[in-house]
């Protein structure tokens, strides 16, 4: 490939492009030493925006709730913050996630493992709304509309994705105007997004502007052609929903500037990390020393903020010798889901939930 040259498939090189280092630049990870917080500063929280942070004036900024419904709603900012509010903390995850470590490497937002992150969410329950607004018998979904605008897959669109109507309802979904008891702050989706605990990031429209109640399936290009996991451009693919359940390590000792590998002393020492699941609370942690060889249990915190947010583990280590060694760790939750050694390839690069592994070299001090 020449410089100048779009790349529009998969590719096999393990450069990375000039368009994935731009994306890569404006989207940020969070590093893993922040496991250490149990709700991510709003800073190192990970980010993703598609096309650009719209500039919004909130005097001016209306939330719009139409469609298939009795009576059309438009509210304004302090309106939605006088309602009767809901404070969660959730976890959310990018359903990119993981991306990058497939191959060939599906062209899009190069994630390695870390575009997580733990917030304390505040914002009203949409289940309020939308009885407010009281949605027709023949109501089946709701169409979430954000400010933002651009070109994706030749497509000139708003970004837009819809919720069954049923999961739109449930208790924890809320339209959130708050992160960490402050304003949400632009990159976040000033001044309202959907929060949709325990789905994948793309759920959670940032920048509303409008709920539509539909009778029908969505059909945009952020609902059909992205977030399905699907083999060929001609397959209709399984939507993309629930996050997978997946533990991060924090990376233990200290790091090669360049490479980032692992330096860590003998002795007994902890291995620490968090886990979480979008379909249901993390069961077990395992950790694996050698390199998925042999594993053992961690110990659970059991200190998970709410149901929709990531708990911490412990696992204590005691190095046998000087060396190579390569750590990893998998999380099972409540409903079954093991993380797999390896997933199946997709084209869009979703929900690689395989298990970490992380190259340390143990030295004596
Ligand atoms: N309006 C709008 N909402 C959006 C996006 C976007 O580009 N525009 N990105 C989605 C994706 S893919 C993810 S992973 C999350 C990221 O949320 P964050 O940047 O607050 O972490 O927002 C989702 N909501
Ligand atoms: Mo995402």
């Amino acid at each position: 490939m020449t410089r100048g040259d779009v790349p529009t498939g998969p590719v096999e090189s393990e450069l990375i492009t000039p368009e994935e280092l731009r994306l890569a630049a404006r989207n940020h990870a969070m590093p893993l030493e922040a496991l250490r917080y149990p709700i991510t500063p709003v800073g190192l929280h990970y980010l993703l925006v598609h096309y650009d942070i719209p500039w919004i004036d909130p005097a001016a900024w209306r939330l719009e709730v139409d469609g298939r419904v009795r009576r059309p709603l438009s509210l304004t900012l302090p309106a939605l913050r006088e309602r009767p509010g809901r404070t969660i903390v959730s976890t959310m995850e990018c359903a990119g996630n993981g991306r990058a470590e497939l191959s060939p490497r599906p062209l899009s937002q190069p994630w390695l493992l870390e575009a997580v992150g733990t917030a304390e969410w505040e914002g009203v329950p949409l289940g309020a709304v939308l009885d407010e607004a009281e949605p027709l018998p023949d109501a089946t979904e709701v169409l979430f509309t954000g400010a933002d605008r651009g070109i994706e897959g030749g497509i000139d669109q708003h970004y837009q994705r819809s919720l069954p109507l049923d999961e739109a309802r449930r208790d924890e979904v809320v339209l959130a105007h708050g992160l960490n008891g402050a304003p949400l702050p632009p990159q976040h989706g000033f001044p309202l997004r959907l929060l949709v605990p325990g789905w994948y990031g793309m759920t959670n429209v940032k920048w509303l502007t409008r709920i539509t109640v539909l009778d029908e399936p969505f059909t945009g290009p952020q609902q059909a052609r992205s977030y399905r996991i699907r083999q060929r451009e001609e397959a209709e693919g399984d939507p993309v929903t629930r996050m997978e359940p997946r533990s991060l390590m924090i990376p233990p000792g200290i790091p090669d500037f360049l490479t980032r590998r692992r330096t860590v002393p003998m002795g007994a020492g902890l291995i620490q990390g968090r886990a979480w699941s979008g379909w249901a609370p993390v069961a077990l942690v395992e950790v694996s020393t050698d390199g998925g060889g042999s594993w053992a249990a961690a110990e659970l915190g059991g200190d998970a903020a709410s149901p929709w947010a990531w708990q911490s583990w412990s696992y204590r280590w005691e190095p046998p010798a000087p060396g190579e060694y390569e750590l990893c760790s998998r999380a099972t939750d409540h409903a079954g889901h093991v993380q797999p050694t390896e997933v199946v390839w997709n084209l869009g690069g979703y929900a690689n939930n395989a298990v970490q592994r992380l190259a340390v070299t143990v030295v004596s001090c």
